[in-house]
């Protein structure tokens, strides 16, 4: 059996659109798959996502499990389930780990800056010739995490591929035109109800040598202002219990920017270093938007 799973420690979208869609299409394909995960969905899995009713699959180990993982390649974030010797596929567009898993699985190993991981699924289903035959939840999953991961197309990352995919994607699952915005606000919304869960559910402690604030915490919402306007006090407090280098990225999709939030000066001097920012009270705004995986980017090409 073929288990397709992702990270530890929560399922975003990409995820989880990738798991569900691509355990489809190897189903459709005769191959034995199931997509399996110990993790829970973060706010970006919405209501409206949820109540596709794709659900993920439950699964008893067997000692001839392989494991397909999407959407991750670092092996210290992998679901604990996951047996890495076993490890036979690794679809991700997270930096980092490309030439361990070029040199242990070669051309098994998609791993590549693109928009979203649900963008390489897609194609593994335009390439089958099977497009035709995905499911409308599929096909609905993996257009919303393009959206979510692109950041409505306004992400450095977001290339050609990513647009022409949505298209496809987006017509095929029936999407109306204004679901971009109603996700977004459907995830807003899920965070504001629970902003501590919202918090802990996209935050990664990173490693001095990242060159940033070693709490990272990240959302994506259709307005940040509104959000932080609300929120910052209880925002800020909860940050600041999870130790005395952090910071937050709200991403706003409305108007294609982030606002970080970081109130301890040495994680603030951390981002000057990669970013010409103008603070105010611990806040500080960059346009165009920007992705935690693109500042650790950025942090990797710094000497300091
Ligand atoms: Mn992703």
């Amino acid at each position: 059996m073929k288990i397709i799973t992702s990270g530890a420690s929560y399922l975003d979208i990409d995820a989880y659109a990738c798991c569900i869609a691509y355990a489809e299409l190897l189903n459709l394909q005769g191959i034995p798959a199931r997509a399996v995960s110990s993790a829970k969905p973060n706010a970006s899995v919405s209501k409206t996502v949820l109540d596709w009713g794709r659900a993920f699959q439950t699964h008893e180990p067997s000692l001839t499990d392989e494991f397909i993982l999407v959407d991750v390649s670092d092996y210290h974030h992998f679901d604990p389930l996951v047996v890495l010797d076993q490890v036979v596929e690794v679809i991700d567009h997270h930096p980092g780990y490309e030439n361990y898993w070029a040199k242990k699985l070669g051309s098994a190993a998609d791993i590549r800056p693109i928009g979203a991981a649900a963008t390489q699924v897609f194609q593994r289903w335009q390439t089958s010739d099977l497009l035709a035959k995905i499911s409308e939840q599929s096909a609905a999953l993996l257009a919303t995490a393009i959206l979510d991961n692109t950041l409505n197309f306004t992400s450095q990352m977001t290339t050609a591929a990513d647009i022409d995919a949505y298209a496809e994607l987006a017509f095929r699952a029936k999407l109306a035109t204004d679901w971009p915005e109603k996700y977004f606000l459907e995830c807003q919304a899920s965070i504001e109800s629970d902003l501590a869960n919202a918090l802990a559910a996209d935050l990664k402690r990173l490693k001095p040598e990242n060159n940033l604030p070693q709490v990272f915490a990240q959302m994506t919402v259709w307005d940040a202002d509104a959000l932080l306007k609300k929120h910052r006090p209880a925002i800020s407090q909860w940050m600041a219990e999870q130790g005395d280098d952090w910071m937050l990225n709200v991403i706003s999709i409305r108007d294609g920017k982030s606002c970080f939030l970081a109130e301890p000066v040495s994680s603030q001097r951390k981002l000057n270093h990669l970013l010409t920012l103008d603070w105010h009270a611990g806040m500080a705004d960059h346009a165009p938007s920007i992705l935690r995986k693109e500042l650790l980017k950025l942090g990797q090409h710094t000497n300091l």
